[in-house]
């Protein structure tokens, strides 16, 4: 009986830690173009076409944007406080702000990040970083229920904002946005959370969780082991 009450205390203790942790609510780790029905519950809404889009053999998503095509991708949130991250690189970009973007849209305003191969900015004439995104870097992007925006870069706080425009829909973004510009770029990962605007120390980038998961399982590994 006693060993039972600890059994459950356990339990219950493992079910309130879990749901105190925060994790990512979606992952995407571009070994499917995104609206690939193979994705199933995970699938992204497209708008214009997701023919720009190539998976490589590491498992990115190889965008190029030619001037006369569109292609970005988008899942329906329903909160006032999100964080996404995508490890990226961009080759080029050609055209307005917002031709190659990743952010949160609504409900009262657009945080997006638009993306070039020397620097990423706040949409509608927000502050700027500066850095070589030819090579891969991990960006994310919060926005509070006040509409405050951070920027981190590889786990580094870059800009703070304030959502710009209103494209009235509500959901997470990536990709080729809706301009005449071209742009080419590789996605290694998207992952974000509608549970909040977490910096890193709070939500550690996929890259490290995903570490962290499998160091995780390494103690049953050697429980297992050591039972043979
Ligand atoms: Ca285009
Ligand atoms: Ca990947």
């Amino acid at each position: 009986m006693l060993k039972h009450s600890v059994l459950t205390f356990l339990f219950i203790l493992l079910l309130a830690t879990r749901g105190i942790a925060v994790d990512w609510e979606h992952v995407y780790e571009c070994n499917n173009i995104p609206d690939d029905k193979a994705l199933g519950n995970g699938v992204w809404e497209v708008f214009g076409t997701s023919e720009i889009g190539k998976i490589t053999k590491d498992g990115e998503l190889h965008i190029t944007d030619t001037a006369d095509k569109v292609g970005f991708f988008m899942r329906a949130i329903d909160t006032k406080a999100a964080t996404v991250e995508a490890r990226v690189r961009v080759l080029s970009q050609a055209g307005a702000s917002y031709s190659l973007l990743m952010g949160i849209e609504g409900p009262a305003g657009d945080a997006w990040m638009d993306l070039f191969p020397d620097h990423i900015a706040i949409d509608n004439g927000g502050p700027t970083h500066v850095l070589d995104m030819t090579k891969y870097h991990i960006l994310r992007v919060t926005k509070d229920a006040k509409n405050k925006i951070v920027v981190y870069v590889d786990d580094k706080q870059v800009l703070e904002g304030t959502t710009g425009g209103n494209s009235g829909r509500f959901d997470i973004i990536f990709g080729a946005g809706s301009t005449g510009g071209s742009s080419e770029s590789y996605w290694d990962y998207v992952v974000y959370t509608t549970a909040g605007a977490f910096p890193p120390n709070e939500l550690s980038n996929h890259v490290l969780k995903s570490a962290v998961d499998v160091y995780g399982k390494l103690p049953v590994t050697w429980g297992e082991l050591k039972g043979r």
